[in-house]
């Protein structure tokens, strides 16, 4: 019976991955390993975001604790285990995290062929209301075994081996690609383990809503605005699309990956490179809209060939279904 063997059957995001690595010859199963690591800080700062709001309630949070030590802050310490995760891996090179001004340079013993760029708690602002919050990861693989650089990471973004992300709301959900498609895994916290539940994700072409920081609307470009002024003044007899936005890259980008519309979080005369950052933001899902069949732009070009100079430097980014981002880079294209 099918439905039975969906129950009994189950495929783990290790599984998964064992299974796509087999395809190719050369696999050694380091990429699973450092997977399985990463796995482990997801599972890690889901259970403590879950109990932040009791932590909080209890006196807890930002507090001292009975031994008398401080408690660290949430996205303190979700990177300190995400670190200490990917050095333990050994398969790990070169880490560059939102929290660190300093790339981390993995020490030789521990050294092994991939360099993790991730921002281990994005939209931390939301925590003390209970909103979705996820963890961005993107993943190089250096090929040969020369003293490491920053080179390695100051890479464009379709460069990348893989990339995912980890939205910590009603549910925790894992989605990530090895290049070929998009898969979203969630946690069964019964098992503590991800289960495939998402397969094969692609974005729709056409999308109903945007999703977009509004109140940075006087500061826009032309483009950003005609674009907008058109999702809610549609002239070609089509309805208006609806606005959503959390503010919370990671759940704002997942609602677009799966229903389709747009992302934006576009340059100002206040911030003429945005406020995302390249590596660990723009990178990571631009890789996943585009593996899902989406479209990500920064406004000048595909997002995924942007040349990093700097491991935390910023850029515009439009991103999500690809008829809508056609529309975005005309209207770009018009503007000379
Ligand atoms: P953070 O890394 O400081 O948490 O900021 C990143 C977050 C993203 O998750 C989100 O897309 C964006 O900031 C929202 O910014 P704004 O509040 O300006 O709309
Ligand atoms: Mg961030």
């Amino acid at each position: 019976h099918a439905a039975d063997a969906h129950r009994t059957d189950l495929m783990t995001i290790t599984r998964f991955v064992l299974n796509e690595q087999s395809k190719y010859p050369e696999s050694r199963g380091d990429f699973t390993i450092l997977l399985s690591h990463i796995v482990l800080g997801c599972k890690f700062v889901c259970s403590s975001v879950n109990k932040a709001g009791l932590a909080k309630l209890i006196g807890l949070a930002g507090e001292t604790n009975i031994q008398g030590e401080e408690q660290k802050k949430l996205d303190v310490l979700s990177n300190e285990v995400f670190i200490k995760a990917l050095v333990s891996s050994g398969r790990t090179r070169i880490l560059v995290s939102e929290e660190d001004e300093n790339a981390i340079f993995v020490e030789p013993s521990k050294r092994g062929r991939y360099c993790v760029v991730f921002d281990p708690l994005d939209g931390s602002s939301n925590i003390d209301c209970g909103v979705s919050i996820g963890t961005i990861f993107g993943i190089y693989m250096v090929k040969d075994d020369h003293e490491p650089t920053l080179d390695d990471v100051l890479q464009p973004g379709k460069q990348m081996v893989a990339a995912g992300y980890c939205m910590y709301g009603s549910s925790c959900t894992l989605v990530l690609s090895t290049g070929n498609g998009v898969n979203g895994f969630t946690l069964d916290p019964s098992l503590g383990e991800f289960i495939l539940t998402h397969p094969d994700i692609k974005i729709p072409e056409k999308g109903k809503i945007y999703s977009v920081n509004e109140g940075n609307a006087k500061n826009w470009d032309g483009p950003t605005a005609k674009y907008v002024e058109k999702c809610k003044f549609p002239k070609d007899g089509s309805s208006a699309k609806s606005l959503r936005y959390i503010g919370s890259m990671v759940a704002d980008v997942h609602r677009t990956l799966l229903y389709g519309g747009t992302f934006m979080y576009p340059a100002d005369k206040k911030s003429p490179n945005g406020k995302l950052r390249v590596l660990y933001e723009v990178f990571p899902m631009s890789f996943l809209i585009e593996k899902a069949g989406g479209q990500a732009f920064t406004g000048k070009q595909r997002a995924l060939d942007l040349v990093p100079t700097k491991i935390h430097e910023r850029s515009p980014v439009f991103l999500g279904s690809y008829d809508e981002i056609e529309e975005i880079k005309a209207l770009y294209a018009a503007e000379g």
